[in-house]
């Protein structure tokens, strides 16, 4: 059914683009220019982007953690139980897709914290949000051709306030999109920050891991560097600051926001063998050696 719902809405969606492009220009479609690149699952040197934070969704003031499974089509949330700890797994929404779907963080959906998703051949962006229980609340498009090899979305990057999205193209091309403010999380173009990304590993956002309250972006590189590229708050990015090597051969990185209560980013990560890992921020750009804290996580690969 939710397969067919958002074929459904994103014809709709794509009509009202259409229109919209032979008249008044409606911001959203200008990402629609973007090329299409294969699902990351197809790519052998990219790390998995299922898991992420989803913020506090049930607001008990820890935050929560999502993942994907791609082979289930379940993405559940995790809710936080303590310092680093989660509880278990529980469904919060199916997205199928055709191509396989992808998840990526996101701010607020209809006020809701929640997460991005890319679905179907034209790479729709929709928005989901979350309630109180973790369930699905509300999910809608916000714009085609949004075909990134990386997209994260939770963090204010220019001051506003406001969530904006980073993404990365195939090319290697880094762009932020401005978050626009309004319910259902729309973006304006992109405007390009980098290149030479292609062969970044991973990238994505924190909400500040260097200590100065603004939003950082991060990156592994092919050699397994672990890199900072921080954010100034006004939309664009001081030179990068080396973390430490080593970082490769972990199946997934993201920003796990704060989960050890300290008010301090954390990174969690995946292994290769599905163990979920927690590092610790200082809040200086460095983090502690790795936690373990659960097994099983294989299946987000
Ligand atoms: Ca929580
Ligand atoms: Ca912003
Ligand atoms: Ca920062």
């Amino acid at each position: 059914m939710r397969s067919i719902r958002h074929r459904l809405v994103g014809v709709v969606a794509v009509v009202g683009a259409f229109v919209a492009s032979t008249g008044a220009a409606d911001p959203r479609v200008h990402v629609v220019r973007h090329v299409r690149v294969a699902p990351a699952a197809s790519s052998t040197s990219v790390m998995s982007t299922n898991v992420s934070s989803a913020g506090d969704v049930n607001g008990d003031g820890r935050n929560d953690l999502l993942a994907f499974n791609p082979a289930t089509d379940e993405v559940r949330l995790y809710r936080g139980t303590g310092a680093a700890t989660f509880g278990y797994g529980r469904l919060a929404t199916l997205i199928t897709s055709d191509p396989e779907a992808r998840i990526f963080p996101g701010g607020t959906y209809y006020s809701r914290p929640g997460f991005l998703a890319v679905v179907n051949s034209d790479s729709w962006l929709y928005g989901y949000g979350l309630d109180r229980a973790g369930d699905e609340s509300c999910c809608g498009p916000v714009a085609p051709g949004w075909g990134l090899r990386f997209l994260d979305g939770h963090a204010d990057f220019t001051g506003d306030g406001i969530a904006d999205a980073v993404g990365v193209t195939s090319s290697g091309y880094g762009y932020l999109y401005r978050g626009r403010g309004d319910a259902n999380a729309s973006f304006t173009h992109g405007t390009r920050i980098a290149s030479g990304w292609a062969t970044m590993r991973v990238v994505f956002a924190a909400t500040d891991v260097t200590g100065d309250r603004r939003a950082d972006l991060l990156g592994v590189d092919s050699a397994g560097v672990l890199w900072i590229f921080p954010g100034t708050g006004k939309g664009t990015f001081t030179p990068k600051r080396k973390v430490g090597s080593g970082w490769g051969g972990l199946g997934a990185l993201f920003s796990a926001r704060d989960v050890t209560g300290d008010g301090r980013v954390d990174l969690g990560a995946i292994t290769s063998t599905g163990t979920l890992r927690i590092y610790k921020g200082r809040g200086d750009g460095t983090f502690s050696s790795a936690v373990a804290v659960s097994s099983g996580w294989a299946p987000y690969l």
